[in-house]
């Protein structure tokens, strides 16, 4: 079952039809545990469809905080060893790879979040630029595993790479984030042979293209929403950027321009053009 977002409206996509709610409490629904179930019983009672009702879809997000987790990959230590190099950070990150403790830190709320088709921004103060593709898990109030979606962690490897502790600027502006098309909800989990693939499109030309299963993952989801909800209450759920196993080669920046399709097998395809100017959301 696909939840998808358009305005205050909810489409749900079950087995090749489409059911529409128009005004749906989405902080209520995102932090319901045993939300498809409840979805499954609840659809029986909205407007029916044989064709997608809407074209312009929003992120599937309302008041929910977006989290992401770094270094979960080995290709995302090796990189990120190698670009803090000469600031001397290589080796936070090659500790917090084996740690018990992974790192996770505040990555956006909906004002810096965006949907499949609209623009995500590169920072204008940033020369080195790179867009994230991470499976994005949906979890409740409750701290139960209710979706996934596809997230881009856009992130400045120039900012971070100059010290770690510029994280935060590194990963947090306007348009930082997308997530998007849709959240897949099911009661399995998701098989460790689950594809995310990143193509990187300019001037109609593919410029970087890479794949990785989700099973090369070093941690577990129940570890990273274990402490994500230690200390931490969510009461209208929150999103999970899982952290990324794609990083394109030290001489690749993005551009303005540049078109990024995040495809996950399940889910389907977020596509973003890459911008500068600060547009307003
Ligand atoms: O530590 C820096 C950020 C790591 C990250 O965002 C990732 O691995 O996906
Ligand atoms: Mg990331």
């Amino acid at each position: 079952m696909k939840l998808y977002k358009s305005g205050d409206r909810a489409i749900v996509e079950e087995s090749g039809l489409y059911y529409e709610e128009s005004s749906v409490n989405w902080d209520y629904l995102l932090g319901k545990t045993g939300l498809y179930q409840f979805l499954k019983a609840e659809i029986l009672n909205w407007k029916k469809y044989d064709l997608m009702p809407h074209s312009m879809l929003d992120p599937p997000i309302k008041s929910q905080e977006i989290w992401a987790a770094g270094v979960t990959y080995s290709r995302s230590k090796e990189a990120r060893m190698e670009e803090s190099q000469e600031a001397g950070g290589a080796d936070f990150y090659d500790k917090v790879y084996d740690a018990d403790r992974p790192e996770l830190f505040f990555k956006a709320m909906a004002n810096r979040t965006v949907g499949t088709g609209d623009q995500v921004n590169i920072r204008k103060d940033s020369v080195w630029n790179v867009p994230e593709p991470e499976l994005t898990l949906l979890i409740s109030a409750t701290g139960t595993i209710e979706g996934y979606t596809i997230g881009n962690d856009m992130s400045s490897r120039s900012i971070e790479g100059e010290n770690p502790l510029y994280l935060p600027q590194a990963k947090v502006y306007d348009r930082c984030a997308a997530l998007g098309p849709c959240i897949l909800l099911t009661d399995k989990q998701l098989s460790g042979d689950t594809e995310i693939s990143l193509e990187i499109c300019r001037h109609d030309k593919v410029v970087f293209m890479d794949k990785i299963k989700i099973s090369r993952m070093k941690r577990s989801f129940a570890d990273l929403v274990f402490y994500l909800y230690k200390e931490c209450a969510f009461p209208y759920g929150s999103f999970l950027m899982t952290g990324t196993g794609i990083v394109p080669p030290d001489d690749f920046t993005l551009a303005e321009g540049d078109i990024v399709k995040i495809s996950i097998q399940g889910i389907g395809t977020l596509v973003n053009t890459i911008g500068f100017k600060s547009q307003k959301l």
